[in-house]
Order: structure tokens, then C-alpha cells, then sequence
């Protein structure tokens, strides 16, 4: 059993996403193992994303995340870091393959309405960091 960290991002939440994006997780057969709705500080958008904090496009995506209230979840499954990234597609909405999560809700590669962890490292750390409590 693997888990991986999951951002409903606030572009989800304000188009009533939630539920359909979420149900396709279920469907997988993943299971949810922590879920709660976020409004995140500034700091704690940089934390999360500390690879791309010096990166050009960082500004304007910390702006997004920290916008309006997200919805931050754990799931767990078989190889469920891979499965999670699978269903959510391509970085840019616009370039993702539809049935994907991204390739049917998004047209931009900033409001992508989803992250997932691209590793079973990067879970380990992100869900540290969201959930530290989490058993
Ligand atoms: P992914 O979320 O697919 O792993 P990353 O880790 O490369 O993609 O990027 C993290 C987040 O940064 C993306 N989810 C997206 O919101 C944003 N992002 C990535 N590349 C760009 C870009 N070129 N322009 C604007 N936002 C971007």
C-alpha cells in the first residue's frame, strides 16, 4: 500500500468541482484516508512548493493557492502515487488527454484543479508537512 498527498486546488473549489474530482478517486478504488478544506498562508504555499519557489511562474502561483480555501486530502492504494498521477494528466490542462482529471476540467497549466505527488518521496514529505499528525 502506497498513500500520496492531493490538492483540490481553489480553482476546484470555486467551480464546485469537488465532488466529481473526488469521485473519481473512489471509483479508482483509492481509499481517502485524511481530508480537510484549507485556506492556506502565503508561507505555507511556499513550503509546499519549495522546488519551484524561485521559478518564474512562482509568484503568480502562489497568489492562486493561497486565493480561496482548497480541499487537501491523503489517498491510499496500490501504487497509488502513479495511479493518482495517471488520472490527473498532463501539467497543462490544455495539453492533457481527455479522461484525465486535467484534460477535462482545466484549460490552463495554472488552475489545473489538481495536485498530486509526482513521487513516493515527494508523498513522504508533503503529507509530513500537510498531515503531520496523520498515523
Ligand atoms: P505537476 O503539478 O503536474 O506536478 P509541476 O510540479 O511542474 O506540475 O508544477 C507545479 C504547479 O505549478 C502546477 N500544478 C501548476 O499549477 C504550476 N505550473 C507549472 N508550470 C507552470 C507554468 N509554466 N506556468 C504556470 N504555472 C505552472
Amino acid at each position: 500500500m502506497e498513500r500520496t498527498l492531493v490538492l483540490l486546488k481553489p480553482d476546484a473549489v470555486r467551480r464546485g468541482l469537488v465532488g466529481q474530482v473526488l469521485s473519481r478517486f473512489e471509483a479508482k478504488g483509492l481509499t481517502i484516508v485524511a481530508m480537510e478544506l484549507r485556506t492556506i498562508t502565503g508561507e505555507a504555499a511556499d513550503a509546499h512548493y519549495v522546488e519551484h519557489v524561485d521559478k518564474d511562474f512562482y509568484p503568480p502561483l502562489r497568489e492562486f493557492a493561497t486565493s480561496g480555501p482548497l480541499v487537501a486530502l491523503v489517498l491510499e492504494g496500490d501504487e497509488a502515487v502513479t495511479v493518482v498521477r495517471t488520472l490527473t494528466g498532463a501539467t497543462d490542462g490544455r495539453k492533457a488527454q481527455p479522461g484525465t482529471i486535467r484534460g477535462d476540467f482545466s484549460l490552463s497549466n495554472r488552475e489545473n484543479i489538481v495536485h498530486a505527488s509526482d513521487s513516493v518521496e515527494s508523498a513522504e514529505r508533503e503529507i509530513a508537512l500537510w498531515y503531520p499528525d496523520l498515523p
